[in-house]
């Protein structure tokens, strides 16, 4: 089922269901070459979410700023390749919702531990903003806060699940974004964690 939340937005619920156990052991393979890490922000402070990232481009944070780069600046080496399962996704959730022909160049893996949470932002360090973002939700279930165009705007909160996937487009894609504290339990298939996989076009 199709859920529009906004303009250009829509959660595609359990549409990654069927795929959940090949999604997590490419992100267990993505991750033995490219493990988690707590990257910091500009500002000096640990992001609470660790991450990884595969595809032509990642998107790193650190003390210079948040850019994507071709390589993982862990180990120097390109990011690994953005494993075919995860490609078909995100295209197939995003002709779903309505645009044709996503070719993301860049997946970002987010993994979220008790206490993890991420503060309203706005993705912007792309190149094309018509592009779309699909982001798809893995394990413990958490509370998505989407804003405005201004950060001052109160944002709506929606639950999101094991298999969800939200897609972003058009009107919503600059909109503030962020996800509530990871609360601790216990997932059959992720244990105490939740993965968020969020595919872009980076350029
Ligand atoms: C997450 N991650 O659940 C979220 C899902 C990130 C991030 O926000 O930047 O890693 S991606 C949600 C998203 C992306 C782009 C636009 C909008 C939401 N939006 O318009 O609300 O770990
Ligand atoms: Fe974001």
């Amino acid at each position: 089922t199709v859920e529009h939340l906004m303009d250009g937005a829509v959660v595609l619920r359990q549409f990654a269901l069927a795929e959940a156990e090949p999604l997590l052991e490419a992100i267990g393979t993505v991750t033995s070459e490219a493990p988690f890490r707590h990257m910091k922000t500009p500002g000096g402070h640990a992001m609470s979410a660790a991450m990884s990232c595969c595809g032509q481009l990642g998107w790193v944070t650190d003390s210079r700023g948040y850019r994507y780069q071709s390589e993982d600046p862990e180990s120097g080496r390109p990011w690994p390749d953005m494993p075919e399962a995860f490609r078909e996704l995100a295209r197939s959730a995003a002709e779903t919702a309505g645009f044709d022909g996503f070719d993301p160049d860049a997946c970002l893996i987010n993994r979220y531990q008790p206490g993890a949470k991420m503060g309203l932002h706005q993705d912007k360090d792309e190149d094309d903003f018509s592009q779309p973002i699909v982001s798809v939700s893995l394990g413990l279930p958490i509370v998505f806060q989407f804003g405005g165009l201004k950060r001052s705007e109160r944002p709506i909160r929606v639950p999101l699940g094991h298999g969800d996937v939200v897609v972003w487009g058009g009107p919503a894609r600059m909109r503030y974004h962020g996800v509530l504290t990871l609360k601790a339990g216990e997932h059959p298939l992720t244990g105490g964690y939740r993965y968020n996989l969020t595919f872009r076009r980076a350029r």
